[in-house]
């Protein structure tokens, strides 16, 4: 039997790679998308121009849209990866963030409840690594205790418990991915590494002169999205719903990211100073490329994140494939393409 799927954020980053994933699995895919995005929905599925892909125009806030799709789709497996994802911005729109991310879920769970599909229809919610925020545990695991530290954690963990609450009231599958940070050659500049691996490349071609940043100690744990798409889909073969925390248990601080993304293109950095009168140099000339910009700095940083993948390893079988190096090479790589083409 084939099977339906039907994506929320289907334009993001994740919506791109799994959308490709249950196309190649041969599975009938719904998308959801704005009226309003900006995103080119025309590719999506790669070679397979796709008779089995669908968009539907909807908006997360709008309740008895989603309901009209949600009964017309009749989905097997619902992966709800709709966001206001970006951290720095969930500071200055914290009720928009609660908007899309908290409620967006519960519609969403309210709807299969609504329409009498709870025993048809697998829930993946998207829940974030991030949850952690200012956790002493390191590495942080299923059961280490949550402390969100901005708006858009905050929002994540409504939605992280309104799924399980689903789950346990109603009998329901639905599982809840904890990813941590993961990127591609997709990501938007609006994140650090993307950020990097573009300014990395521009100063290499001439193209841009420096590079400003906010915090360059903050550490992070940054996997493949590639990878962490597959996890999302196995939660959902599995035979009991669960949480799991999708990780790489390897920590790197932006200040890395910057050296191995420098390095990619020939540059080595030399460092000097400290906090924001740090500056990195180009070792070979002397010249400054990368300064500390306070405007880049949040008014709360999650602490060191580092997340322990054992349960989805043993339980999944999931492991990343790509490391932090590898990940580092491929989108510089693909800038660089991007840049000389
Ligand atoms: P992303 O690239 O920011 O994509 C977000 C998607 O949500 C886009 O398709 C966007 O559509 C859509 N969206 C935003 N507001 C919406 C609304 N009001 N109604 C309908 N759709 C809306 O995020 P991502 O990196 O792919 O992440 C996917 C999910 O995983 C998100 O829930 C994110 O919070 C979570 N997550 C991500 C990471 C990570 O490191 N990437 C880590 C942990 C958790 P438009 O094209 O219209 O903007
Ligand atoms: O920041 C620091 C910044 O914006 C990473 C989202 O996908 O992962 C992502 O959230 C770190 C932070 O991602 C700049 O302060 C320094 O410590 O790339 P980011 P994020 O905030 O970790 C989690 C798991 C999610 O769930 C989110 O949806 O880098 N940093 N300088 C900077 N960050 C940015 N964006 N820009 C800078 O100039």
């Amino acid at each position: 039997m084939t099977k339906v799927a039907l994506i929320t954020g289907i334009t993001g980053q994740d919506g791109t790679y799994i959308s490709k994933l249950l196309l190649d699995k041969g599975y009938v895919v719904h998308g959801i998308k704005r009226e309003s995005s900006t995103a080119r929905t025309e590719d999506k599925g790669g070679a397979q121009k796709n008779i089995n892909l669908h968009f539907h125009f909807c908006d997360i806030t709008d309740y008895s849209k989603l309901i009209r799709i949600i009964k017309e789709v009749r989905p097997d497996e619902i992966y709800n990866l709709a966001a206001q994802s970006n951290v720095q911005i969930s500071f200055d729109r914290p009720e928009y963030t609660a908007e899309i991310n908290a409620l967006g879920t519960l519609r969403l769970l309210e709807a299969i409840r609504t329409l009498g599909l709870e025993k048809k229809t697998r829930f993946f919610q998207a829940s974030t690594g991030d949850l952690f925020g200012n956790s002493l545990e390191i590495p942080q695991n299923e059961s280490t205790p949550f402390y969100p530290r901005n708006p858009y954690a905050v929002s994540k963990l409504y939605a992280y418990w309104i799924a399980i609450n689903y789950r346990e009231a109603y009998d329901m599958f639905v599982c809840n991915g904890i990813l941590f940070n993961h990127e591609s050659p997709i990501r938007p500049e609006n994140f650090v590494t993307r950020k990097i691996t573009k300014a990395a490349v521009r100063i290499k071609k001439g193209l841009q002169e420096k590079l400003y940043l906010g915090n360059l100690n903050a550490k992070r744990d940054w996997g493949f999205a590639g990878d962490y798409v597959e996890a999302m889909w196995l939660m959902l073969q599995q035979d009991e719903p669960d949480d799991y925390v999708i990780a790489t248990g390897e920590t790197h601080s932006v200040q890395d990211m910057v050296e191995f993304a420098f390095r990619e293109v020939g540059l080595e950095i030399e460092w000097e100073g400290e906090g924001l009168e740090k500056k990195g140099r180009n070792a070979a000339t002397g010249e400054i490329l990368i300064e500390v910009d306070p405007q880049f700095y949040r008014p709360l940083e999650s602490s060191l994140l580092v997340g322990n993948p054992s349960k989805a390893r043993e339980k999944l079988g999931w492991m990343p494939v790509v490391n932090f190096e590898e990940l580092v090479k491929m989108m510089v790589k693909n800038d660089l393409k991007f840049v000389e083409s």
